[in-house]
């Protein structure tokens, strides 16, 4: 006993990592997966999967811009990167709504094109109508120095974290000074897979004057408790237009979301709960976009 408060104390004074942890070691990020999916009742299809090459390029359709913008961060301390999709026909005597879209742990600001061709998945609503016209912008979610998904990629959580300051200091402002935009929270959705997921519950949820419509695609284990995220229902679900959540009954990280979902509903927050038959997955990630992006900004 002793010899644990001393190494408490030693602890505090050189900022080594909390003493309660000390005698165990840290757990593989990675055990998160294998946890035993135990499906609910309500954990079913809310929508049908998008039609056969709803992200393929089709010659026949307009085609937006995708352009790479730098940009000076004042929280991070360095220039940093993101992939901004401008829809077809763009033109500054238009302002347009702005969809900011966030990676996972594995990603970065050119991720979210890899995994689902946003450009392509764009432009093929907007011609069918059946999207608005938006800007949709994908940063580099990993606020540090460093922000290559290199090395040990759940080391960089933390970082993950701290991109809450980036985000609303210095990517929002930078995208609504140089392009047209409606800058308010009706004409502002947050979204993200995974890593990026929990970022749009934190980030999002907390911030209802910034958004209006939200979209979490299976929230990794960086997502807040429900009751520290929404801990006034009723504000919440006064406040939101839009609230997509998804994951794959074949994903193990499941249980985030399905905690999310039960409280949403007991509280009667009004939200969409999707899942469908994938794991953790980029088709799962382009199928929960095509959804989002129709519901958003009308
Ligand atoms: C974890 C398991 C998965 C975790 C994060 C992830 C922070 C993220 C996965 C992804 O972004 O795909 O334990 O802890």
């Amino acid at each position: 006993m002793k010899r644990t408060l001393l190494s408490c104390a030693l602890g505090a004074f050189v900022a080594i990592s909390p003493c309660v942890r000390s005698a165990e070691p840290a757990p593989d990020p990675k055990s998160a997966f294998a946890r035993p999916i135990v499906l609910g009742p309500d954990d079913k299809e809310a929508f049908a999967a998008p039609p056969a090459g709803f992200n393929t390029t089709k010659n026949d359709v307009p085609h937006g811009r995708l352009e790479m913008v730098e940009y000076e961060s004042k929280s991070v301390k360095t220039k940093r990167r993101m992939q901004v999709y401008t829809p077809p026909g763009y033109s500054k005597e238009t302002k347009y709504p702005v969809l900011y879209l966030l990676h996972g742990i594995g990603g970065d600001e050119n991720e979210w094109q890899h995994f689902a061709k946003v450009d392509a998945l764009l432009d093929n609503l907007i011609a069918e109508k059946k999207a608005a016209p938006m800007i949709v912008v994908m940063p580099n979610g990993r606020a540090r120095k460093n922000d290559r998904p290199e090395g040990d990629i759940y080391a960089s959580a933390p970082a993950f974290a701290d991109f809450e300051r980036d985000l609303f200091d210095d990517v929002i402002p930078t995208i609504d000074s140089r392009f047209s935009t409606i800058p308010d929270r009706e004409h502002r959705a947050l979204a993200g897979l995974s890593m990026g997921g929990g970022q749009t519950l934190n980030f999002g949820l907390t911030h209802l004057d910034s958004f209006a419509w939200i979209g979490a695609f299976s929230p990794a284990p960086n997502t807040k408790p429900p009751a520290t995220l929404v801990p006034d229902p009723a504000a919440t679900g006064k406040r939101l237009k839009y609230f997509l959540l998804t994951c794959g009954n074949k994903d193990g990280l499941i249980n985030i979301s399905q905690g999310m979902h039960v409280y949403l509903k007991e509280k009667g927050v009004p939200h969409v709960w999707h899942v469908d038959g994938h794991g953790h997955d980029a088709i799962h990630w382009a199928h929960s976009l095509h959804e989002f992006a129709q519901r958003i900004f009308r």
